[in-house]
């Protein structure tokens, strides 16, 4: 049982969270055990990845006590709550497939949230198998050109072509649910049996299959995190300048319109507007960053 001991920081114990579930955290430590743990009193909220000190409570139980700085963190927010997904990541995938199909916007608001989190970003493909899958790819070759990694590969057939893309990463798997993720951990690590369904199942039974996010380990440098799906990404953590720095390509063109303060919406002399027209910024782009802008308007404090 927990004695006194515990409660003194020389007893506690430096675990990473592999998985969390509401207000509860599995925690890892460096001998594999793990300790289903809680935190104390009004602790913010703490995410997958996150390196914490535990004192044990009980049989199998902790308490989270402390945690560490992260390096990074990825997380969406609405106008009520921010919901993270993953901390300590060096790198974020978002999952795409064909069908079902999914929203660019999207697509940019996870570009902007690892822009924004300190962490790479890349783009894959799922489901090559499925004929839709060759006018996805064009698509997406517009972030290709914007400098982002675009990998195309089917997770029934064959996963091989993301391992070298792992190796030595801690990356966070996101996007809407029904992409392939799930598979694509379970390919990887066929022991792992990360939960993954029928996307008709899902949408009949109303929910995500995926309910929580979840560490892996590839290999004892290589780690990968499953993420609950998610329709809709907020990021009302950014003030509109930082959505504007997190657009990559938009960066050699901030500061240069008239007005200091340019939102880049409809303001005169815009250098964004003006590239826009020049094609030197893609109009899908513009358009998804000004539908953000306008949300992250509307909850502005002045
Ligand atoms: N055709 C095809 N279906 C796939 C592929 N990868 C996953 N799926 C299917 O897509 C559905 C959703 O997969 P899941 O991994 O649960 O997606 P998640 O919600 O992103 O985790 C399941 O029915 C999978 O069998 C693929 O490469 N090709
Ligand atoms: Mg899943
Ligand atoms: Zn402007």
């Amino acid at each position: 049982m927990a004695g006194r001991k515990n409660k003194s920081p020389a007893a506690w114990l430096e675990g990473s969270i592999i998985a969390s579930y509401g207000r509860r955290y599995l925690v890892e430590f460096p001998d594999a055990t793990v300790l289903d743990c809680v935190t104390r009193g009004k602790r913010g909220a703490l995410a997958c990845g996150d390196r914490v000190s535990v004192a044990p409570s009980g049989p199998g139980q902790g308490v989270i006590e402390a945690a560490a700085p992260r390096t990074t963190l990825l997380y969406r927010s609405d106008a009520f709550r921010q919901k993270l997904i993953a901390a300590n990541v060096t790198q974020s995938i978002i999952v795409v497939a064909a069908a079902p199909s999914f929203h660019e916007d999207l697509v940019n608001r996870c570009l902007v949230a690892a822009e924004h989190g300190g962490m790479a970003a890349l783009i894959v493909l799922n489901k090559t198998d499925l004929p839709e899958s060759a006018a996805a790819l064009e698509s997406l070759e517009l972030y290709r050109r914007l400098g982002y990694r675009v990998l195309a590969l089917s997770a029934r057939r064959d996963v091989r072509p993301l391992v070298p893309l792992l190796r030595g990463q801690v990356t966070v798997l996101v996007g809407p649910s029904g992409m392939g993720k799930s598979t694509i951990i379970n390919r990887l690590l066929p022991h792992a049996a990360a939960r993954t369904d029928d996307v008709s199942r899902a949408l009949n039974s109303g929910r995500h299959t995926t309910t929580h996010a979840r560490l892996y380990h590839l290999d004892a440098a290589s780690h990968i995190i499953d993420s609950p799906g998610m329709q809709e990404f907020g990021l009302h953590q950014l003030t509109i300048d930082e959505a504007a720095h997190a657009f990559v390509e938009f960066r050699p063109w901030l500061g240069r319109c008239r007005f200091r303060d340019c939102r880049h919406l409809s303001e005169p002399d815009c250098a964004i507007a003006s590239a826009c027209a020049e094609n030197r910024i893609s109009e899908r782009r513009l358009a998804s960053y000004r539908s953000l802008a306008q949300e992250l308007a509307k909850g502005e404090k002045y």
